[in-house]
């Protein structure tokens, strides 16, 4: 039984950056993930946990009383590793600084977060999950930072990753070198090695997405979804969408699937958000051997304008991701 810390100090060379700044700043995600893990379980016996906080996000979204939970939980936690300088929030508008001791060189993180994602879930008792992503500040240690160490390119990240609040909560990470997923013992607080080597399946099985949005989907995404679901030559797929980012990505990386969420003609660039979803998520797919694009480009190639930018994405096993594209130029474009 590996303990996540274990995993760390013995792959330590497979890291290219501090072994003791990724241990700090695992520290501070699993204390965070802890404390919310803690509340998703208490939701329906006490109020502070079910339904909206009353305030409309940056995002223009009704913020969940656990969504501000959350957030709030990982910028302490992150504030107290003396670790990471700066984080941005999907919760919040502006980016976030944390002065450090000048000369402790672990102190040059930066983070992208999305604290509580699939946040329509939480009520009804469905996967919820945080995603976050990582990377190394651009200004030098002495200056202040600035909006360019925050809108990096995702191919940049140094680590990237999720914890899914499910049946068990998991926490599955990537440094680039491999996915391996940890789950939380409760009972001793402590992540042990569950999922080492995540790697999409070679049966591809399963397409995910919210088909309700069907009528303002473009003719390649409808010509794909019509795809899917034809029997021809036995194509074994299926439609499973849980509506949350994590959850659905949990599942379609063991089962081997596609997730989608396309532009749509009154959302032209989509719904999620670049730097706290889908950068993190497109590069834990490249590492699990599949394809995250947004239709044409690569994800990770993409360079960022603002923070909470959006953008179509699609991710899983590269043939499937593949097959979009091609009903997306041969019609869309
Ligand atoms: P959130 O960050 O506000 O929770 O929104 C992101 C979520 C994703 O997790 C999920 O895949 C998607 O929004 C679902 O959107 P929809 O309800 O439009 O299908
Ligand atoms: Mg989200």
């Amino acid at each position: 039984m590996y303990t996540l810390g274990e995993f760390i100090i013995e792959n330590r060379d497979n890291f290219l950056h501090s072994t003791e700044g990724l241990l700090r700043l695992f520290s501070s995600i699993k204390l965070a993930a802890k404390a919310i893990h803690k509340e998703v379980n208490k939701a329906g016996l006490t109020e502070d946990i079910i339904g909206s906080s009353g305030v409309t996000n940056i995002q223009g979204e009704n913020q969940q009383k656990l969504d501000n939970f959350a957030h709030k939980a990982f910028i302490e936690s992150f504030k107290s590793r003396n670790v990471v300088c700066g984080i941005a929030s999907e919760e919040s508008k502006d980016f976030i600084v944390i002065k450090g001791k000048k000369e402790n060189i672990s102190h040059q993180y930066i983070v992208l977060i999305d604290p509580l994602d699939g946040s329509s879930n939480i009520d009804v008792n469905v996967s919820i999950g945080t995603i976050f992503s990582v990377y190394k500040r651009k200004s030098t240690i002495e200056m202040d930072l600035t909006i360019e160490d925050f809108l990096q390119i995702g191919n940049q990240q140094i680590l990237a990753g999720y914890i899914i609040y499910g049946s068990s909560t998991i926490l599955v990470y990537s440094t680039g070198n491999g996915v391996h997923g940890f789950t939380l013992d409760p009972s001793v607080g402590t992540f042990y090695l569950s999922h080492p080597n995540l790697y999409f399946p070679k049966i591809e099985k399963i397409y995910s997405i919210n088909d309700g949005n069907y009528a303002k989907f473009s003719n390649g995404v409808k010509k794909f979804i019509k795809y899917c679901q034809e029997n021809k030559n036995n194509r074994p797929y299926t439609a499973r969408y849980i509506g949350s980012l994590v959850g659905d990505f949990h599942r379609n990386i063991i089962q081997g699937g596609i997730y989608i969420y396309p532009r749509t003609a009154s959302s032209k660039e989509g719904k999620l958000r670049l730097l706290y979803e889908c950068n993190p998520i497109a590069f834990l797919t490249e590492q699990a051997g599949g394809k995250a694009t947004d239709g044409s480009k690569r994800i990770l190639d993409i360079v960022p304008k603002k923070l909470h930018q959006r953008t179509p994405f699609i991710c899983g096993p590269i043939g499937m991701v593949s097959k979009l594209e091609y009903f997306i130029k041969n019609n869309d474009e």
